[in-house]
Protein backbone atom coordinates (compact mmCIF):
# COMPACT_ATOMS: atom_id res chain seq x y z
CA UNK A 1 0.00 0.00 0.00
CA UNK A 2 1.21 3.27 -0.78
CA UNK A 3 2.33 5.42 2.23
CA UNK A 4 2.67 8.55 0.40
CA UNK A 5 1.08 11.77 1.75
CA UNK A 6 -0.67 14.00 -0.65
CA UNK A 7 -1.97 17.88 -0.66
CA UNK A 8 -3.63 17.00 -3.93
CA UNK A 9 -6.88 16.52 -4.84
CA UNK A 10 -7.65 14.04 -7.60
CA UNK A 11 -8.46 16.72 -9.58
CA UNK A 12 -5.41 17.63 -9.28
CA UNK A 13 -3.70 14.87 -9.88
CA UNK A 14 -5.19 13.93 -12.75
CA UNK A 15 -4.89 17.29 -14.67
CA UNK A 16 -1.62 17.57 -13.90
CA UNK A 17 -0.44 13.82 -15.22
CA UNK A 18 -2.52 14.94 -18.58
CA UNK A 19 -0.24 18.21 -18.59
CA UNK A 20 2.92 15.95 -18.06
CA UNK A 21 1.98 13.00 -20.38
CA UNK A 22 0.98 16.03 -22.61
CA UNK A 23 4.29 17.39 -22.60
CA UNK A 24 5.72 13.91 -23.15
CA UNK A 25 4.20 12.67 -26.32
CA UNK A 26 3.76 16.09 -27.85
CA UNK A 27 7.58 16.94 -26.97
CA UNK A 28 5.87 20.65 -25.69
CA UNK A 29 7.99 22.47 -22.79
CA UNK A 30 5.73 23.35 -20.10
CA UNK A 31 6.55 25.27 -16.67
CA UNK A 32 7.56 23.74 -14.13
CA UNK A 33 4.45 21.99 -11.47
CA UNK A 34 5.42 24.20 -8.68
CA UNK A 35 4.61 27.58 -10.51
CA UNK A 36 0.54 26.49 -10.23
CA UNK A 37 1.51 24.58 -6.97
CA UNK A 38 4.44 26.46 -4.79
CA UNK A 39 3.46 24.56 -1.67
CA UNK A 40 3.86 20.55 -3.94
CA UNK A 41 5.93 18.36 -2.15
CA UNK A 42 7.96 15.31 -3.47
CA UNK A 43 5.47 12.82 -2.41
CA UNK A 44 3.31 14.99 -4.63
CA UNK A 45 5.08 14.56 -7.08
CA UNK A 46 5.56 10.52 -6.87
CA UNK A 47 1.89 10.54 -6.71
CA UNK A 48 1.47 12.49 -9.98
CA UNK A 49 4.15 10.05 -11.41
CA UNK A 50 2.33 6.74 -10.06
CA UNK A 51 -0.91 8.24 -11.97
CA UNK A 52 1.21 8.68 -15.49
CA UNK A 53 2.75 5.35 -14.86
CA UNK A 54 -0.59 4.06 -14.19
CA UNK A 55 -2.39 5.37 -17.65
CA UNK A 56 0.82 4.26 -19.61
CA UNK A 57 -0.03 1.09 -18.81
CA UNK A 58 -3.80 1.08 -19.52
CA UNK A 59 -2.64 2.75 -22.62
CA UNK A 60 -0.58 -0.89 -22.89
CA UNK A 61 2.66 -0.05 -22.36
CA UNK A 62 4.78 -2.34 -20.67
CA UNK A 63 6.09 -1.64 -17.37
CA UNK A 64 9.82 -3.19 -17.74
CA UNK A 65 12.12 -1.13 -14.85
CA UNK A 66 13.07 1.65 -13.07
CA UNK A 67 15.25 4.19 -13.11
CA UNK A 68 17.69 5.95 -10.07
CA UNK A 69 18.26 9.54 -11.25
CA UNK A 70 19.82 12.37 -10.02
CA UNK A 71 22.67 9.76 -8.02
CA UNK A 72 26.38 11.41 -8.48
CA UNK A 73 27.54 14.18 -6.88
CA UNK A 74 28.15 15.57 -10.79
CA UNK A 75 24.43 15.47 -11.63
CA UNK A 76 23.65 16.90 -8.42
CA UNK A 77 25.89 19.91 -8.41
CA UNK A 78 24.64 20.13 -12.23
CA UNK A 79 20.83 20.10 -11.40
CA UNK A 80 21.04 21.88 -8.00
CA UNK A 81 19.69 19.17 -5.90
CA UNK A 82 20.60 16.98 -3.12
CA UNK A 83 18.10 14.22 -3.14
CA UNK A 84 18.04 11.24 -5.66
CA UNK A 85 14.70 10.10 -7.18
CA UNK A 86 13.21 7.54 -9.25
CA UNK A 87 11.26 7.28 -12.34
CA UNK A 88 9.77 3.96 -14.00
CA UNK A 89 11.06 2.47 -17.72
CA UNK A 90 8.64 1.17 -20.35
CA UNK A 91 9.19 -1.21 -23.51
CA UNK A 92 8.24 2.27 -25.39
CA UNK A 93 11.40 3.29 -24.22
CA UNK A 94 13.83 1.09 -24.97
CA UNK A 95 15.64 1.96 -27.74
CA UNK A 96 17.94 -0.68 -29.57
CA UNK A 97 21.75 -0.52 -29.74
CA UNK A 98 23.18 1.72 -32.11
CA UNK A 99 19.68 3.28 -33.43
CA UNK A 100 19.05 6.62 -34.48
CA UNK A 101 16.76 8.59 -32.17
CA UNK A 102 15.03 11.38 -33.70
CA UNK A 103 15.31 14.69 -31.78
CA UNK A 104 11.77 16.15 -33.00
CA UNK A 105 10.60 13.78 -30.18
CA UNK A 106 12.39 15.23 -27.14
CA UNK A 107 12.42 18.73 -25.54
CA UNK A 108 15.68 19.02 -24.36
CA UNK A 109 17.54 15.43 -24.83
CA UNK A 110 20.44 14.69 -22.75
CA UNK A 111 22.72 11.33 -22.09
CA UNK A 112 24.39 9.76 -19.36
CA UNK A 113 26.38 6.82 -19.17
CA UNK A 114 25.15 4.24 -16.45
CA UNK A 115 25.52 0.90 -15.01
CA UNK A 116 22.19 -0.91 -15.48
CA UNK A 117 21.49 -4.19 -12.99
CA UNK A 118 19.33 -7.03 -14.87
CA UNK A 119 17.42 -8.63 -11.59
CA UNK A 120 16.49 -12.65 -10.96
CA UNK A 121 14.66 -12.38 -7.30
CA UNK A 122 12.05 -10.02 -5.92
CA UNK A 123 13.22 -7.17 -4.30
CA UNK A 124 11.38 -5.30 -1.52
CA UNK A 125 12.20 -2.32 1.10
CA UNK A 126 12.02 -0.58 3.32
CA UNK A 127 15.16 -1.18 4.61
CA UNK A 128 16.99 -2.83 0.95
CA UNK A 129 20.70 -3.19 1.03
CA UNK A 130 23.25 -2.84 -1.62
CA UNK A 131 24.30 -6.69 -0.67
CA UNK A 132 20.78 -7.89 -1.16
CA UNK A 133 20.50 -5.71 -4.96
CA UNK A 134 23.55 -7.60 -5.47
CA UNK A 135 22.58 -10.97 -4.61
CA UNK A 136 19.47 -10.50 -6.38
CA UNK A 137 21.51 -9.20 -9.59
CA UNK A 138 21.50 -11.42 -12.60
CA UNK A 139 24.02 -9.38 -14.53
CA UNK A 140 25.00 -6.11 -14.66
CA UNK A 141 25.52 -3.76 -18.27
CA UNK A 142 26.47 -0.47 -19.65
CA UNK A 143 23.45 1.54 -20.71
CA UNK A 144 23.00 5.81 -21.63
CA UNK A 145 20.11 6.88 -20.58
CA UNK A 146 18.66 9.42 -22.62
CA UNK A 147 16.85 12.38 -20.37
CA UNK A 148 14.78 14.56 -21.17
CA UNK A 149 13.48 17.55 -18.88
CA UNK A 150 10.11 18.69 -20.23
CA UNK A 151 10.31 22.32 -18.44
CA UNK A 152 10.71 25.53 -20.12
CA UNK A 153 14.30 26.62 -20.14
CA UNK A 154 15.20 23.64 -18.07
CA UNK A 155 13.47 25.76 -15.19
CA UNK A 156 12.86 22.44 -13.12
CA UNK A 157 12.57 21.66 -9.36
CA UNK A 158 12.91 17.70 -7.89
CA UNK A 159 9.17 18.15 -7.09
CA UNK A 160 8.08 18.56 -10.91
CA UNK A 161 11.04 16.31 -12.27
CA UNK A 162 9.42 13.47 -9.99
CA UNK A 163 6.40 14.14 -11.26
CA UNK A 164 7.75 14.18 -14.83
CA UNK A 165 8.99 10.51 -14.58
CA UNK A 166 12.81 11.48 -13.43
CA UNK A 167 13.42 12.98 -17.29
CA UNK A 168 12.90 9.52 -18.36
CA UNK A 169 12.66 9.25 -22.31
CA UNK A 170 14.19 6.87 -23.98
CA UNK A 171 17.57 4.13 -22.82
CA UNK A 172 19.84 2.21 -24.92
CA UNK A 173 21.26 -1.35 -23.18
CA UNK A 174 24.19 -3.01 -24.41
CA UNK A 175 27.49 -3.64 -24.42
CA UNK A 176 29.09 -6.77 -22.91
CA UNK A 177 26.82 -8.30 -19.87
CA UNK A 178 28.86 -9.80 -16.65
CA UNK A 179 27.71 -10.77 -13.68
CA UNK A 180 28.35 -8.55 -10.59
CA UNK A 181 30.52 -10.75 -8.71
CA UNK A 182 33.36 -10.35 -11.48
CA UNK A 183 33.71 -6.82 -11.28
CA UNK A 184 34.51 -4.15 -8.74
CA UNK A 185 31.82 -2.02 -9.86
CA UNK A 186 33.27 1.10 -7.79
CA UNK A 187 36.13 1.16 -9.99
CA UNK A 188 35.08 0.58 -13.43
CA UNK A 189 35.59 3.58 -15.62
CA UNK A 190 33.60 4.59 -17.92
CA UNK A 191 33.98 7.44 -21.12
CA UNK A 192 31.40 9.51 -22.92
CA UNK A 193 32.22 10.52 -25.96
CA UNK A 194 30.13 12.98 -28.73
CA UNK A 195 31.38 12.89 -32.06
CA UNK A 196 34.36 11.37 -31.29
CA UNK A 197 35.43 13.62 -28.47
CA UNK A 198 35.75 12.64 -24.59
CA UNK A 199 33.02 14.87 -23.15
CA UNK A 200 33.19 13.61 -19.41
CA UNK A 201 34.49 10.39 -17.54
CA UNK A 202 33.98 9.13 -14.74
CA UNK A 203 33.78 5.73 -12.38
CA UNK A 204 31.30 3.73 -10.90
CA UNK A 205 31.71 4.95 -7.14
CA UNK A 206 30.52 8.27 -8.29
CA UNK A 207 27.04 6.78 -7.77
CA UNK A 208 26.69 6.77 -4.21
CA UNK A 209 29.59 5.06 -3.68
CA UNK A 210 28.33 2.21 -5.40
CA UNK A 211 25.88 1.64 -8.14
CA UNK A 212 24.08 -0.63 -5.89
CA UNK A 213 23.45 1.40 -3.26
CA UNK A 214 21.74 3.49 -6.00
CA UNK A 215 19.54 0.45 -6.83
CA UNK A 216 19.18 0.25 -2.85
CA UNK A 217 17.52 3.34 -2.48
CA UNK A 218 15.39 2.93 -5.90
CA UNK A 219 13.83 -0.28 -4.16
CA UNK A 220 13.25 1.66 -0.73
CA UNK A 221 11.70 4.54 -2.62
CA UNK A 222 9.41 1.58 -4.29
CA UNK A 223 8.41 0.93 -0.80
CA UNK A 224 6.57 4.60 -0.19
CA UNK A 225 5.21 3.93 -3.39
CA UNK A 226 3.55 0.26 -2.62
CA UNK A 227 5.52 -1.08 -5.00
CA UNK A 228 8.40 -4.36 -4.89
CA UNK A 229 10.92 -4.64 -7.50
CA UNK A 230 10.06 -7.77 -9.42
CA UNK A 231 12.53 -10.46 -10.23
CA UNK A 232 13.33 -9.94 -14.60
CA UNK A 233 13.49 -5.83 -14.31
CA UNK A 234 15.77 -3.52 -15.92
CA UNK A 235 17.45 -1.30 -13.44
CA UNK A 236 19.69 1.74 -14.05
CA UNK A 237 21.81 3.16 -11.26
CA UNK A 238 22.14 6.65 -12.21
CA UNK A 239 23.85 8.95 -14.64
CA UNK A 240 28.11 8.47 -13.55
CA UNK A 241 28.36 12.39 -14.98
CA UNK A 242 26.87 15.21 -15.32
CA UNK A 243 24.56 15.24 -18.30
CA UNK A 244 25.50 15.90 -21.88
CA UNK A 245 23.46 17.78 -24.33
CA UNK A 246 22.89 16.33 -28.11
CA UNK A 247 21.14 17.83 -31.07
CA UNK A 248 20.29 16.58 -34.58
CA UNK A 249 23.88 14.85 -36.20
CA UNK A 250 25.59 14.42 -33.18
CA UNK A 251 26.90 10.53 -32.55
CA UNK A 252 27.63 9.34 -28.68
CA UNK A 253 29.27 5.98 -27.30
CA UNK A 254 29.91 5.27 -23.65
CA UNK A 255 32.80 2.93 -23.31
CA UNK A 256 32.86 0.90 -19.82
CA UNK A 257 36.04 -0.79 -19.02
CA UNK A 258 34.80 -4.71 -18.64
CA UNK A 259 31.49 -4.21 -20.40
CA UNK A 260 32.35 -3.04 -23.78
CA UNK A 261 30.15 0.18 -25.36
CA UNK A 262 27.08 1.60 -25.70
CA UNK A 263 26.35 3.47 -28.84
CA UNK A 264 23.71 5.70 -30.57
CA UNK A 265 23.24 8.33 -32.55
CA UNK A 266 20.58 11.54 -32.80
CA UNK A 267 18.91 12.76 -36.34
CA UNK A 268 16.21 15.60 -36.40
O1 LIG B 1 18.36 10.41 -14.69
C1 LIG B 1 18.48 11.36 -13.92
O2 LIG B 1 19.53 11.64 -13.32
C2 LIG B 1 17.26 12.21 -13.64
C3 LIG B 1 17.54 13.54 -14.09
C4 LIG B 1 16.43 14.44 -13.76
C5 LIG B 1 16.79 15.85 -13.99
C6 LIG B 1 17.24 16.12 -15.38
O3 LIG B 1 16.39 16.31 -16.24
O4 LIG B 1 18.46 16.17 -15.58
MG1 LIG C 1 19.80 8.91 -15.54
Amino acid sequence: MSKLETTFTRDDIVRLCERVEGAQKEARPIYKLTEEYPEMTMDDGYVVQNELRKRFIEQGHKLVGWKAGLTSKAKMKQMGVDVPSIGFLTDKMAVPEGAKVSVSELVHPRVECEIAFMTNQDLEGPNCTAKQVLAATDYVLPAIEIIDSRFQKFSFDLQSVIADNGSSARFVGGGRPRYADELILRTIGSVLEKNGEIVEMGAGAAVMDHPAEAVAMLVNILHKLGETLPAGSFVMSGGITAAVAVEPGDSVIARFQHLGSVSVSFVE
